[in-house]
């Protein structure tokens, strides 16, 4: 996507980095971060880096609660967005402090009402519900945790009118230990204070545009523009959770697996608190039949062996894909009391040649697509049913793995990928860093807290078997040398099992910095779309120049992770046009010729741009967003749904086992 940059945004843009504005929508009223004292404390209440944030689950030991559902909602329209901070709506009942209305939680609220103002809107979004505590959680030994599994961009958030946590950036969980705040017998109120403002430091990064004219625009008038191709929704997205544990709990665990010949090793690394003394911590492998496989005492650290493994396969690359064993970790409390938890653990190595990707030594192909959480009314918040059909419509399409563009998904999606084989390019927020100003050592810093948030959450997933630091970032800006070696570098430091890293380039071979910094060189383009419009016939050339030189440069394996065009469902057009259905088929039909030539050779996967039509900013080049889906927003297919069919089953059935009657 381009996006062109006039001197009056860039002026806005510099203003919005002189303020620190990171957390707050920046009104010329002087109005900013400070002023309501959100900076104030920042360190002491930000969801801690040293926690662990394991992914709640039940077990005897642990209790797990939504608190979904309808909440009380209030947008703050006031001039300077800040109303509910000089009136400290968390204080009070929401209701008393103006008009709400009901919002469901987890959801995107812009699409939820007739209303276009709500639907656009930019700032702060006031978030408020009460529910009572069971007495049996009012225990020393034991602790609550109030956990977001994200929300969409900055949050603050209040209990019982406390503040508790804060938290930079949407997509990834955070979390607040509320064990000595909440009430019993009464209720509790959680208010929740959502800002969906991006600037030239948030990730992605954004800018706030003032138009002054006027004879033109009202008074105080300004717009969010955005640097990425999808709608910016808002809210809090995806479910928030009370969790308990004991006093003395398992608080992280980070495995990595390996395998010699028929053995397979479980690393494992458990950090406890709780506790000032080392505490002893069980640790059992169990089969998928529950069956012990293995049992290890240690103070924490230790190695699970497994004889005649049953290694985690992607999706048709075995008869019984993904499968998985149980970690059971069990922590020896005080007073007899244990903690016990339970990880998924698939057992799998992953390892990059100069021409291939090979997941347990054998070579494999990403056959895949780029995607996005996003569907009608409920926009990025999280949907079973969507995500149960989205899961079906990839196995019959007989894909095998996705890039999470442009954003890290929610772990219900990321644990449907460990469970089902499907191989997952893990990206982070970064999209569209386009300028100096997202290359400052502000940015860097946050990309990197990003990145260890990132690892730290999904380091044990199976299916996750690369990281993505950004997508088609202006990469051949002189600063991009220097930031792409540190955030990949990064990453690699914090992900102790040493996945691959990469980012997604759509820069040329021969401007690029920091592709050289990549295991995998990940390529986006859009021959016959963006440029040469109408002209089908270039692909071929295109491509194939591309990939050589792209080779040449690196002598590392590549990735086609984009690639496609916008097909309005049911408009055919033929010879074949642009917005066609016909058109988009003709584009794919082109690629694959290109993609069979270096199959055999170093390309190592295609991911078609995009698995569904989802929604954008408004513009002339979208017609009620992007529409490059193969599906369309509702899941239904286009045409072009039959013909990557047809291809992925086909390439499948030459890589392995057909494992599914479809
Ligand atoms: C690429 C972006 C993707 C866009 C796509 C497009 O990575 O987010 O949606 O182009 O323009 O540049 O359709």
């Amino acid at each position: 996507m381009k996006i062109r940059f006039n001197r009056r945004m860039f002026t806005m843009m510099l203003l919005f980095s002189a303020l620190n504005v990171a957390a707050v929508l920046v009104m010329r009223t002087g109005f900013h971060a400070a002023a309501h004292g959100v900076e104030a404390s920042r360190s002491a209440l930000t969801s801690s880096d040293s926690e662990g944030m394991l992914f709640p689950r039940e077990s005897e030991s642990r209790e797990v609660r939504e608190l979904g559902g309808m909440w009380k909602f209030r947008a703050d329209m006031s001039s300077n967005r800040n109303a509910g901070f000089e009136q400290q709506w968390w204080t009070k009942p929401l209701e008393q402090t103006g008009p709400v209305i009901d919002m469901p939680v987890p959801a995107s609220y812009n699409d939820i009402t007739q209303d276009r103002q709500l639907r656009d809107f930019v700032g702060w979004a006031w978030y408020q519900r009460s529910f009572y505590a069971p007495t049996s959680w009012k225990n020393v030994k034991q602790r609550t945790v109030l956990r977001f599994e994200s929300a969409h961009y900055n949050t603050i958030a209040w209990l019982n009118s406390k503040e508790i946590v804060r938290h930079d950036g949407g997509h990834l969980p955070f979390e607040a230990d509320v064990s000595s705040i909440l009430s019993y017998k009464v209720p509790n109120v959680l208010t929740v204070a959502v800002n969906n403002t991006l600037t030239p430091h948030t990730i992605p990064p954004g800018t706030i545009q003032y138009m002054d004219d006027p004879d033109r625009y009202p008074p105080g008038y300004f717009v969010q523009n955005l640097q990425m191709d999808f709608f910016n929704y808002a809210g809090i997205q995806r479910p928030v959770k009370l969790y308990t544990t004991p006093s003395v709990y398992l608080d992280d665990i980070t495995i990595s697996t390996d395998v010699q010949g028929t053995t397979g090793y479980v690393n494992f690394d458990c950090v406890i608190k709780g506790n000032s003394s080392a505490v002893p911590v069980t640790v059992e492998l169990l089969d998928k039949t529950e069956e012990l496989v293995a049992r290890v005492k240690s103070s924490g650290k230790g190695q699970v062996k497994v004889n005649d493994v049953k290694l985690w396969w992607p999706f048709t690359m075995s008869s019984d894909p993904a499968y998985l064993y149980t970690l059971k970790v069990t922590v020896m409390g005080s007073a007899g009391q244990s903690d016990v938890y339970r990880l998924p653990v698939g057992i799998r190595t992953v390892k990059v040649t100069s021409t291939q990707f090979l997941i347990n030594s054998k070579p494999f192909y990403f056959r895949g697509f780029g995607r996005h959480e996003d569907s009608d009314i409920r926009g990025k918040g999280l949907d079973y049913p969507l995500i149960a059909k989205d899961f079906n419509l990839i196995k019959w399409v007989g894909a095998n793995s996705f890039r999470t563009s442009h954003y890290p998904y929610a772990e219900e999606i990321m644990d449907m990928c460990d469970q089902q084989g499907i191989v997952v390019i893990d990206e982070c927020p970064a999209v569209g860093l386009k300028t100096k100003e997202n290359f400052s050592n502000k940015t860097l810093a946050h990309h990197k807290d990003v990145m260890t948030e990132l690892v730290r959450r999904d380091k044990n997933r199976p299916s996750v078997v690369m990281w993505s630091v950004a997508n088609e970032p202006a990469s051949q800006l002189p600063e991009a040398e220097y930031y792409f070696k540190t955030v990949i570098g990064h990453t690699k430091d914090v992900d102790p099992s040493g996945r691959p890293v990469t980012f997604v380039i759509n820069q040329s071979f021969d401007t690029d910095r920091g592709g050289q910094f990549a295991d995998v060189v990940c390529l986006n383009n859009y021959y016959s779309w963006y440029h040469d419009m109408g002209h089908l016939e270039v692909i071929k050339y295109q491509a194939k120049y591309n990939l050589e030189q792209w080779y040449l440069k690196h002598h590392k394996p590549i990735i086609q992770t984009e690639y496609g065009a916008d097909a309005v469902a049911g408009l055919h057009m033929d010879p074949p046009m642009m917005f066609s259905e016909e058109y988009q088929q003709e584009v794919m039909t082109n690629y694959f010729s290109v993609f069979d030539q270096f199959r055999q050779q170093y390309l190592i996967g295609e991911m078609i741009w995009n698995f569904a039509d989802f929604m954008t900013a408004q513009s002339t080049t979208r017609v009620a967003g992007n529409k490059k889906g193969i599906f369309t927003r509702q899941r239904q297919p286009k045409t072009a749904a039959f013909l990557l069919r047809d291809r992925y089953w086909r390439l499948a059935n030459q890589t392995g086992p057909r494992n599914t009657e479809l």
